[in-house]
């Protein structure tokens, strides 16, 4: 050994960390700084799109990148450029993204800087990531639930202890579904990371304006949630930590939270220039420059000046190179702009036996627990989780009746009363491999999940070019039934048929829901399925034939396809006296009422899935009669059922007799408490008579 072996050899003993890993960080720091001037001297062209970048935070971000294993999974934010660098992506491929090419491995162009999607071998996996602050504390949450799941019933692929990372801003910790989430993993005692990255800045708003108390502070209150605090701007303090960290949830299976104090030493985003607000406090964060400090470190613990230039060097070039192969690549194609709305599903054909010879009449509600029963029969991977759905109650409908005794507390449980938390799971749980059925108890409370629906679920597919389509069943408990009053009679279809990238599947009897409920559990993307609680027993006079022979357990209905419930004569339609209604739920069983003395002039379509619509049966149906009626529980401003009769207008002019018909519920904010005014409000079969004959009589 020589001389200056011995010495370095002697040196590198007192090093916290070994060798490579610091001086691969460093190279990584440099990088990623460069990266971030690059951007800055090349303004016109980088700030097409709105970027963050990682200046400042680079430290502990790639202290958490370069600690992640192939089998753990993370969830990060705009601003996690270093983290992406840690765990291995090349600068060329960032810049990909920033300037939104075709082959930006993320999306293919379709989202902004630094929003991972990454299913990739030898990589963690990051499933899609909003630009919603916070909201990713939620899907992170679900996947570390999805994987105590999977471990707790023996199906984890592989032996390792695969944990969470979920990334926040400390601007976004205060939003009320970071709640939710925390709630979760020290309730369930969740594998999960919550790295905290606190520069004290939200976009101008500092962290005295922001919060009574920072991250950690905050975490004090969730009982079970071990916290940490590192030097955010220290390599050594943070990856030291991160390795404690990461230890410590593989191991314990719990959750635990990093607060890394960082300073912000670039702009908020390139929209939203530091020179506008930041004034003294920029040289105040100065002083913590995380690269700074590594260097100094490395030279203190005698690392050579040449080296580290070396090191820079090398980095300034290699994204000088990248920076020249992403200006030249290629853009997407135009004519891709509308792929991957939705993954493909496998229920293409109606199958199984909808009426088996011998078989018994069963309720709609019971069709769906059935439904449920066999499903998590089949499916291990398979679990059902809302407010109440437990073994205790099982449904506030009983609609999950005998579930947890039969499949344990483990696969059929209650949760929190927290709807942004049960739907926004889904995601996560989708993304490790589980497929999640989800209950929101009533319609009327599936407001506080409109945003992870919206936010995470919708997008998801389009915006990961098609790599993380979310499986997940929300069912939903809805409309009317007599007295159910404001708050448990309402509808919303209107409001979740302008989410594209969601399904929405409205039965209106009990083989419909069977086959339909099946259909969308095996559908690999995120479906909504309202239930009528009017239809459920079918209590509500009108409505007994809601109630069927059940199907066999094979039976199963495509999406998308309606059903003719009732058929005008041919001869009617031949000679103009005939229309048709086009209805859903308990639309169906209004038209039926109506029509019952004239059921020879009236078709009734019952559409049994709104998104994707059965255009083809409607239009058909419409050139047939030429009369048109769209008949919703709805109030009808504004609604879906108005939507659809001026696209039949439009697109089917030339057939129609007359106007398309519409009726609906009164144009009022809620529904009245008292059944005269409930009344009232709603459609009947009488009302629809009335309408009909006006339509008919044209
Ligand atoms: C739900 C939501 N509200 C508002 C915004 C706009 N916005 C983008 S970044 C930001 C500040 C976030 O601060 P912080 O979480 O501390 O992260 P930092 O940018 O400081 O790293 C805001 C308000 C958003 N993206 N999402």
């Amino acid at each position: 050994m020589s001389v200056e072996e011995t010495t370095r050899s002697k040196k590198k003993s007192k090093l916290d960390i070994d060798r490579d890993i610091l001086l691969n960080a460093y190279g990584l720091m440099c990088t990623a700084r460069r990266m971030a001037d690059t951007y800055e001297e090349n303004r016109d062209v980088c700030s097409k799109y709105v970027h963050s970048t990682s200046k400042g935070h680079e430290a502990i971000q790639l202290a958490a990148g370069l600690q992640l294993q192939p089998y753990d999974y993370a969830a990060l934010y705009y601003r996690d450029e270093s983290v992406l660098l840690g765990l291995g992506l090349a600068p060329y491929e960032l810049m990909l993204q920033l300037m939104a090419k075709r082959d930006d491995p993320f999306s293919g162009g379709r989202t902004y800087y630094s929003h991972p999607s990454l299913k990739r071998e030898g990589f963690p996996v990051i499933p899609h990531q909003s630009s919603a602050t916070g909201m990713q504390a939620i899907p992170a949450t679900g996947m570390a639930q999805g994987i105590a799941y999977l471990e707790s019933q023996g199906l984890m692929k592989g032996e390792e202890r695969s944990v969470v990372m979920c990334s926040l801003g400390d601007g976004s910790v205060t939003e009320g579904e970071v709640a939710e989430a925390f709630q979760m993993a020290v309730l369930r005692k969740l594998p999960i990371i919550y790295l905290i990255q606190d520069n004290d800045w939200g976009i101008s708003a500092t962290g005295k304006e922001m919060r009574a108390m920072d991250a950690y502070e905050y975490a004090a209150g969730f009982k079970g949630m071990e916290r940490m605090a590192v030097d955010g701007a220290d390599f050594v303090d943070s990856y030291l930590g991160v390795k404690k960290a990461i230890e410590y949830v593989r191991k314990k299976r719990s959750p635990i939270l990093i607060h890394a104090k960082c300073p912000l030493l670039g702009h908020h985003t390139s929209g939203v220039r530091k020179e506008w607000y930041r004034g003294d406090d920029l040289s105040h964060h100065q002083k913590f420059d995380p690269l700074d400090k590594l260097k100094y470190y490395l030279l203190a613990h005698g690392e050579d000046e040449s080296t580290l230039q070396e090191i820079q060097q090398h980095a300034i070039a290699k994204v000088a190179d990248d920076y020249q192969r992403a200006l030249a690549a290629e853009d997407p194609a135009e004519e891709t702009f509308d792929t991957h709305e939705f993954a493909p599903t496998p229920i293409q054909e109606e199958q199984g036996q909808r009426a088996p010879l011998g078989g018994e009449k069963v309720v709609m509600v019971d069709a769906a627990l059935h439904a449920v029963d066999e499903i998590l029969k089949r499916n291990p991977e398979a679990l059902f989780y809302g407010q109440d759905v437990g073994g205790r109650l099982g449904g506030v409908f009983r609609e999950a009746a005998t579930l947890a005794q039969k499949y344990g507390d483990q696969r059929v449980f209650n949760t929190p009363i927290q709807e942004a938390y049960i739907v926004g799971s889904t995601a996560g749980m989708s993304a490790v491999g589980t497929k999640p059925i989800v209950e929101i108890q009533f319609a009327d409370y599936i407001w506080p999940a409109m945003n992870q629906l919206v936010e995470e679920l919708s997008k998801s597919c389009y915006l990961s070019n098609g790599k993380f389509p979310i499986q997940s069943l929300i069912r939903v408990p809805i409309g009317a039934y007599g007295g159910g009053g404001p708050y448990h009679s309402g509808s919303v279809e209107s409001t979740l048929l302008t989410i594209r990238g969601i399904k929405v599947v409205y039965p209106s009897n009990a083989a419909d829901m069977k086959g339909l409920l099946k259909a969308s559990f095996y559908d690999p993307n995120p479906v909504v399925l309202l239930e009528h609680k009017g239809l459920y027993w079918s209590k509500v006079p009108g409505t007994t034939e809601a109630k069927t022979i059940e199907p066999d357990e094979d039976y199963i209905i495509p999406l998308g396809k309606a059903n003719t419930v009732q058929q005008a004569a041919a001869e009617k339609i031949e000679s103009g006296e005939a229309c048709v209604v086009v209805t859903y739920g308990m639309g169906v069983y209004w038209a039926k009422e109506a029509t019952k003395d004239i059921s020879d002039r009236v078709t009734i379509i019952d559409l049994r899935t709104l998104n994707p619509i059965d255009w083809e049966a409607i239009a058909d149906a419409t050139q047939r009669h030429g009369r048109v009626f769209v008949l919703t529980e709805e109030p009808l401003l504004n609604s879906f059922a108005e939507s659809l009769a001026g696209r039949i207008s439009k697109t089917c002019f030339q057939y129609l007799d007359a106007p398309v018909w519409t009726l609906g519920a009164a144009n009022l904010p809620a529904i009245p408490l008292q059944v005269k005014l409930e009344r009232m409000m709603l459609p009947n079969a009488q009302k629809v008579e009335t309408e009909l004959w006006n339509l008919l009589r044209y």
